[in-house]
């Protein structure tokens, strides 16, 4: 079997600062959890920033900016900004970082969809913040949007104009189609990184029998010209990337799936996490692939900020 890319999603949107005082929030947290997951294998770093006062989900270039030079300097990993940034946010905040940045890499969440987060609320908890609970209570009425248009938007903006590729975030059986329907559109190039996201209620579930129908779909539209990598929520995140990594594919491991490192016991840092799936993938036959492997595998522009 070939290489395996290991991505690591450091901080995310869905985790809140009282769930785990490993998660991390100021710039300098991120950028040092980015370095030590970098050091342990991650080839890949998917980036989301927050409020380094509240610990809130942001959008704000100011934020991205705390951590984003620090890792361009000290890590040679290739750096991928989302643009689903929090489902509370517009399409022109998601996309006014990475506009600015032009990163190598981009997410992009391939359909709307339901987005709930309010079965974390569990049983009562101190909060560190006021934000947190109601956050977490609003996802009951709150939808995940990303309409064609938008996708188009994205695709067109960062993807054609700025020489970003992508990694697809695809939730759900329909999330294929659509991307098939923009390689169709001739808007995408292969080879095409399909992230399947197992666990999100408004997602699919995390059963394997959908792993294994989401590859089958996804070899009838896309033939040899894809990568398939898998992030799975919470407790499922080791037993669906290690399916992944048995299967041939690529899997993400980091504090935004995950804030555990084994059942019941919060992971110190995202390196923990990434140290754990090095382990079990070495011991599966795979090879971890380096962040220049990756870049041509990928095809991607290359380091900085510069354009395509
Ligand atoms: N939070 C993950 C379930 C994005 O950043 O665009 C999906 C994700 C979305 O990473
Ligand atoms: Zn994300």
């Amino acid at each position: 079997m070939s290489g395996i890319i290991i991505t690591c999603a450091l901080t995310g949107s869905i985790h809140t600062p009282s769930m785990s005082p490993h998660l991390p929030i100021t710039g300098a947290d991120i950028a040092r959890q980015g370095l030590e997951a970098a050091q342990a294998g991650a080839s890949i770093l998917h980036l989301h920033a927050r409020d380094p006062v509240t610990g809130q989900p942001s959008a704000a270039l100011e934020h991205f900016n705390g951590f984003v030079p620090a890792l361009e300097r000290d890590t040679d990993a290739v750096l991928n900004l989302s643009t689903g940034g929090s489902a509370v946010m517009s399409l022109d905040d998601r996309l006014a970082a990475p506009l600015a940045i032009a990163p190598e890499m981009a997410s992009l969440n391939m359909g709307t969809m339901n987005f709930a987060l309010y079965p974390m609320l569990g049983k009562d908890r101190d909060w560190l913040h006021d934000w947190e609970k109601p956050f977490l209570e609003n996802t009951d009425d709150l939808v995940f949007k990303n309409t064609p248009r938008d996708i188009a938007r994205i695709l067109s903006s960062l993807g054609v104009e700025r020489g970003a590729r992508f990694e697809f975030e695809c939730y759900d059986l329909s999330h294929l189609y659509m991307l098939h329907h923009f390689a169709d559109r001739g808007l995408i190039k292969p080879p095409f990184l399909i992230q399947f996201v197992f666990g999100v209620l408004g997602g699919m579930g995390p059963d394997p029998e959908n792993l294994t129908h989401m590859l089958h779909i996804a070899d009838k539209l896309f033939g040899g010209d894809y990568l398939f990598s898998v992030l799975a929520a919470g407790r499922f995140q080791i037993p669906l990337i290690t399916m992944a990594a048995a299967m041939g594919g690529h899997v993400r491991v980091g504090l935004e799936d995950s804030l555990t490192i084994a059942r019941g016991q919060l992971a110190r840092s995202n390196a923990e996490q990434v140290v754990k799936i090095r382990e079990i993938v070495e011991r599966l036959g795979r090879e971890v692939m380096t962040p220049d492997e990756v870049r041509a595998t990928l095809g991607l522009k290359g380091p900085g900020r510069i354009h395509a």
